[in-house]
């Protein structure tokens, strides 16, 4: 009945029908080559399809059905749990659960609450013993997961489906296989993994220094200061407003000082004659129209807007220009906000709205209209976008690949006013392949521990889901952030790949110094700690960038046989050896850890704990337990006031266990000349027996001059009183102890 078509070892396409889509996210014309040698293969019976591996069945009774407009496919899989899906509020694992995919602005994360901003219809299922299995839904249009156990449903409202069957074995081969068609991030500019600082707003010139000073006084490292709405004229896209007299010296007086700035843009244009944005579109037609042929108008901060048809080549041109009236004054990243997009109301029900909002008080009824509009809106339907060969589009397809769509104008921008830097563009909505463009932030959470503890299955989702570069806002959104939410919130976003503190109007202030000196004190010892641990960090941005492998990870990567690690929603690995157990309840001095196979070091006190084992471990307010898995090397240096600030850099290598490998990478942090191989990348390994260490250092690639010029090894856990022996290279070298761990270090040229 259906089509199937072998991409390559691992990957096989599935259709039926006519699926059709304004774009396509997949790209399997320069496949890397992959061998496979489980025999994976797509089965057909009669009406009925399987997947096999080994000439095992792991998947089967494939099935399609196809009703007009709404084509879905069942598969039984026995015992499978689902993870992935984008970004999806509640736990990791999606066995038993229902979603939805339609981009959707729903400013409150109810427990519950689906769909959310953005939308990547893709899954892997695992179940130990088995090899994992990932399914992507070539689908911009609604679609819709039935997760409900062994059998289950997912399907879209086409007049026909084609999904990609990705076989693994392991998770971490899924992951990689399916970016290999939608693509990974390219390397961010190395400012956008330092600290950052947000609010809504700092909303004149004034504010937002003396934020920057602060830090610079207080000794908190930050790369980056936001401009949220309020920098505008009136909320008119690419203006500056009065509180920002000159943009361009109140930018460079940051600059000076080390800080990159980050402006928000919203996709809603203000419809008013005479301002440039909207003139100037309206004459090449830029903008959506509705269904009666003239243009969709719809309400935002602006009042009557207007929405770019980014699905058109030359309208994404024309966005791109405009982000001169930003980029010339010295902007360096952008922030592309209500793109789901996000409309309050329109003309057809603001006789409504305005009867609600003249009754004196601020109704309930009018907060349930503006969120029913929201999520469910009319409007959706009324929406016609045209691409470039003239074809005409339902909303109802494009809405999900809006976001992308923007983010690439928003890449054009850049490739324009900045070529040859990397671009950072932070996003609230999105689709599969997003990473290619964006960073993106889970939006509008809250202040409240749940969501603390909520965030990290919404990201490890994401994180499976090709979307590495993620984050929250640090300390909530919405609501007040209270003294201890705000450290152990911080403590947990350390250790995210984006680590960014923001916080909504109205509510009390979330900078580090907010609560006072001693709550001052343990937010920057972690702000610090993440700039010593920038090598470890941008080996991972590294990795991700090349293999797709994510940088925060679910520890059930780590043994996917293990069947307790797939409920574990509240502990993280970043990279291979990082183990992150935050604590995720107010005034509670302690938690219980599971460890995935193998043995844990935790780096307070050297203690070692055996996995596949749960342990209660002591977490004081001015700690977050975190492990280091036996047998790894931890790399790090010097902390600063922001990335880069200083050459001359120790590279510090921390030696856990007897026997240990590992890489770090370097570049220029803001070139795309790594992609010409001007980058570092040394490999340390170490064996060790009772009479000392043996490492090497091996070069493996030196292509830029590099900012770490001596080396600093040091041997974790020695517990003999007498030095260690330690040869590097065959060479002996002189040890030390500093607080009774040996140590030794060398100028890294030496090595060369
Ligand atoms: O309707 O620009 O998620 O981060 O501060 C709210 C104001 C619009 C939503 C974003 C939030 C941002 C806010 N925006």
């Amino acid at each position: 009945m259906g089509k199937i078509q072998k991409i390559n070892d691992v990957i096989f396409r599935l259709s039926l029908g006519n699926p059709s889509n304004p774009i396509n996210v997949v790209d399997t014309t320069n496949l890397e080559s992959v061998k496979c040698k489980y025999d994976f293969r797509i089965v057909e019976n009669g009406d009925l399809f399987s997947v096999v591996s080994n000439g095992e069945e792991i998947a089967k009774e494939i099935g399609f059905s196809l009703e007009s407009g709404k084509t879905s496919v069942t598969i039984m899989f026995p015992n499978a749990h689902f993870f992935g899906f984008g970004e999806k509020m509640g736990f990791m694992d999606k066995r038993g659960t229902r979603m939805r995919m339609i981009n959707t602005d729903n400013p409150l994360h109810t427990p519950g609450l689906d769909p959310m901003y953005i939308s990547i219809p893709f899954f892997i299922t695992v179940s130990p013993g088995k090899p994992a299995i990932g399914f992507y839904l070539n689908s911009t249009a609604f679609s819709f997961f039935d997760m409900d156990g062994d059998v289950y449903t997912f399907g879209a409202q086409d007049n026909g489906i084609e999904f990609y069957v990705i076989y693994g074995p392991t998770v971490t081969d899924v992951v990689k296989h399916f970016t290999s068609m939608i693509g990974r991030m390219p390397m961010p500019p190395a400012w956008a993994i330092g600290y950052q600082q947000s609010r809504w707003s700092y909303a004149t010139a004034d504010q937002a220094l003396s934020i920057a000073r602060k830090m610079r006084e207080d000794a908190i490292p930050c790369d980056v200061i936001y401009l949220d709405i309020d920098y505008m004229d009136g909320y008119k896209v690419f203006t500056w407003g009065s509180g920002f007299a000159n943009p361009k010296s109140f930018i460079n007086k940051l600059k000076i000082m080390g800080f990159k700035v980050v402006a928000i843009v919203d996709p809603g244009v203000k419809r008013e004659n005479g301002y440039s944005v909207y003139e100037t579109g309206k004459k090449i037609e830029a903008f959506c129209k509705s269904k009666d042929g003239e243009e969709f108008v719809g309400y935002v901060w602006p009042g009557q807007c207007v929405f770019p048809d980014f699905l058109r080549t030359d309208v994404r041109e024309w966005w791109a220009q405009q982000h001169k009236a930003l980029f010339d004054v010295g902007i360096d990243g952008i922030w592309n906000d209500m793109n789901e997009p996000s409309i309050v109301w329109t003309d057809k029900n603001t006789e409504e709205i305005k009867a609600l909002l003249n009754e004196n008080e601020v109704s309930l009824s009018l907060l349930d209209k503006m969120k029913e509009f929201l999520v469910q809106g009319d409007y959706r339907n009324e929406i016609i976008h045209i691409d470039d060969h003239n074809k005409k589009w339902s909303h109802l397809k494009v809405r999900n690949v809006y976001a992308l769509l923007e983010s690439m104008a928003t890449t054009k921008a850049f490739e324009i006013y900045k070529p040859g830097r990397r671009l950072f563009t932070l996003s609230r909505s999105g689709f599969a392949g997003i990473q290619k463009y964006s960073a993106i932030w889970t939006g509008d959470n809250s202040s409240w521990w749940e969501h603390l503890e909520g965030e990290m299955p919404i990201l490890m989702g994401l994180s499976l889901s090709g979307v590495s570069f993620v984050g929250t806002d640090i300390g909530g959104f919405g609501g007040n952030a209270t003294p201890e939410l705000l450290i152990r919130w911080t403590e947990m976003g350390t250790f995210l790949p984006f680590f960014r503190n923001h916080t909504a109007i109205g509510t009390v202030s979330q900078e580090p110094w907010a609560f006072g000196r001693d709550v001052e004190e343990i937010i920057k010892k972690y702000i610090k700690l993440r700039y010593e641990l920038f090598p470890y960090m941008y080996t991972c941005f590294y990795n991700a960038h090349e293999t797709g492998i994510p940088i925060m990870r679910p520890l059930l990567m780590y043994d996917q046989d293990d069947l307790d690690l797939y409920s574990v929603n509240d502990e993280f690995m970043v990279g291979d050896s990082i183990l992150v157990a935050p604590v995720v309840r107010p005034n509670t001095v302690w938690r219980s850890v599971y460890f995935p196979k193998g043995r844990w070091i935790d780096i307070r006190n050297s203690q070692k704990y055996e996995g596949r084992h749960a342990y209660k471990i002591a977490a004081p307010l001015d700690e977050i337990p975190i492990f280091v898995r036996e047998n790894s090397v931890i790399f790090r240096t010097d902390s600063m006031n922001y990335l880069f600030e200083r050459e001359n850099l120790t590279l510090y290598a921390d030696f856990y266990g007897q026997k240990a490998i590992g890489r770090v990478y370097e570049d220029d942090g803001e070139s795309f000349e790594y992609n010409e191989g001007k980058y570092n990348l040394y490999e340390i390994s170490v064996e060790s027996n009772h009479d000392g260490y043996f490492v090497n250092f091996k070069v493996l690639r030196r292509g830029y001059v590099g900012r770490y010029k001596k080396v600093v090894l040091s041997f974790e856990g020695w517990t003999d009183i007498n030095l260690p022996a330690v040869k590097v290279n065959d060479k002996p070298m002189k040890s030390y102890f500093v607080e009774g761990i040996p140590r030794i270090d060398f100028d890294l040229k030496e090595m060369m």
